[in-house]
């Protein structure tokens, strides 16, 4: 049984960045019902209303893992330890995106997986293998006609995007080897829940994983987790190393039983720990709001920072618009020039003067605060301020 615990109103698609045209002339922008459940059985937490995965992911998607010094560091650290460590014959990834992982290993033995073309044409043009396709059986079965000895399977911020996970696991076990070792990455609810980061739901985020929730999931394809790795990505993620159970090569660590028992303690195992959670996210809510508004009461100019899917649930639940934020400044060239959807708050191009022009800077991109203020010591020392919901609303005044 799922059981709601989170309403957080309706939504538009979070990576659906608009031209002027999309809103005005009466042209409808796709909404949706953004409720958040628990599964009684396994624990695990899902969005209540899916989006068509092709909706979401089409030729247009503009996220790129690339924008993020951060990322790269992560992915090209994770890449020498996977080389050191497995010494994987045959790579696959599911989800590559712009590549910023695969590209750090060698282009005879890589697969990757990325339905968007326009995202795909990245990998493709710098020669690694790419299949332009959702993960799923009839890609797993095609794969496995040309590729035998795919022994390390890799996946980032991208299961949790897909709803069927009885068809992502049977894929999954199809391809890969017995010996072979399945990676994934995704937030880490103990994390989400700790920082009232409830910004993490919105129509991509179909699940927000905790081991409990995984190791209910993948138990029934013969699969376990034999470690795991937190990271400080994206507000706090986990990194689940998969085997199957009959591979004795690997005990499980220590790391996994602390991990277990971490999340045990926090009771994320319990429905009532989430009512709890949505408690707080009202609060938060109604803080954030009486930020906003003070400031703007003050004359203060506003704009924001890192126009991330997390900014979209944020300001369209809390109902703060482009008469609130001047406009958003992002680095990716698929969403400058466009508006956030539901809010529609323009997004400009990065550059110092576009920043200075701010009194006030709302982070969108909280996940990537030490990055951001390392960057913009500047404009701190200048007395520039930030403001952040995460963990709790408030000022940032200097770093
Ligand atoms: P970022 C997306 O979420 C969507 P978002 C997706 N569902 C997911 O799971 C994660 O990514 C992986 C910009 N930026 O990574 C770049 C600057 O402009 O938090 C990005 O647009 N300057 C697939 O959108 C955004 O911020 C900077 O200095 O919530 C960050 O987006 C930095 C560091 C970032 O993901
Ligand atoms: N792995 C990268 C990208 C995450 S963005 C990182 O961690 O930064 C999620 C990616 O998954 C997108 O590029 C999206 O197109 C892809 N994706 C979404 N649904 C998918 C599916 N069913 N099969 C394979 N890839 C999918």
């Amino acid at each position: 049984m799922i059981k709601k615990f989170l309403d957080l109103g309706m939504q538009p698609l979070a990576n659906n960045y608009l031209k002027k045209k999309d809103f005005v002339r009466g042209n409808k922008e796709l909404f949706y019902h953004l409720e958040v459940g628990f599964n009684t059985k396994s624990k695990l937490i899902s969005i209540l209303n899916t989006v068509p995965s092709k909706k979401m992911f089409d030729d247009d998607y503009p996220y790129r893992s690339s924008m993020s010094k951060t990322m790269l560091l992560s992915f090209k650290k994770l890449s020498k330890y996977l080389k050191f460590f497995y010494k994987p014959n045959c790579i696959l990834e599911i989800g590559s995106n712009d590549g910023s992982l695969i590209k750090n290993f060698s282009k005879k033995k890589v697969i990757c997986v990325e339905p968007c073309k326009n995202v795909a044409k990245v990998t493709k043009r710098l020669g690694y293998k790419t299949f332009t396709d959702f993960w799923d059986i009839n890609l797993a079965r095609k794969i496995k006609r040309t590729s035998k000895n795919i022994d390390l399977i890799y996946s980032a911020n991208t299961l949790s995007h897909i709803s069927n996970l009885d068809s992502v696991f049977k894929s999954i076990c199809h391809v890969m080897t017995d010996k072979g070792i399945l990676v994934i990455e995704d937030p880490s609810l103990l994390e989400c829940v700790r920082n009232v980061s409830y910004d993490q739901f919105y129509n991509e985020h179909i699940y927000i994983f905790s081991l409990i929730s995984i190791n209910a999931v993948i138990k029934k394809y013969g699969l376990e987790v034999f470690d795991i790795e937190k990271l400080d990505t994206h507000g706090g993620s986990l990194r689940y190393f998969i085997k199957r159970i009959q591979n004795q090569k690997f005990q499980i660590s220590q790391r996994v039983k602390n991990q277990l028992q971490e999340e045990l303690k926090f009771k994320l195992n319990k429905f009532s720990t989430f009512v709890k959670f949505s408690k707080k996210v009202k609060k938060s809510k109604k803080v954030l709001r009486k930020i906003f508004l003070d400031v703007k009461k003050k004359g203060k100019k506003i704009i924001g920072y890192g126009a991330t899917a997390k900014a979209s649930t944020v300001l369209n639940y809390c109902n703060i618009k482009d008469e609130t934020i001047d406009y958003f400044l992002d680095t990716t060239p698929d969403k400058i020039k466009k508006f956030m959807p539901g809010t529609h708050i323009f997004i400009k191009p990065y550059d110092k003067k576009n920043l200075n022009y701010a009194d006030y800077v709302f982070l969108g991109a909280w996940n990537f605060k030490k990055e951001i203020f390392n960057k913009e010591k500047n404009f701190l020392k200048k007395g520039g301020k930030f403001i952040t919901h995460i963990p709790k609303p408030r000022i940032i005044k200097k770093a």
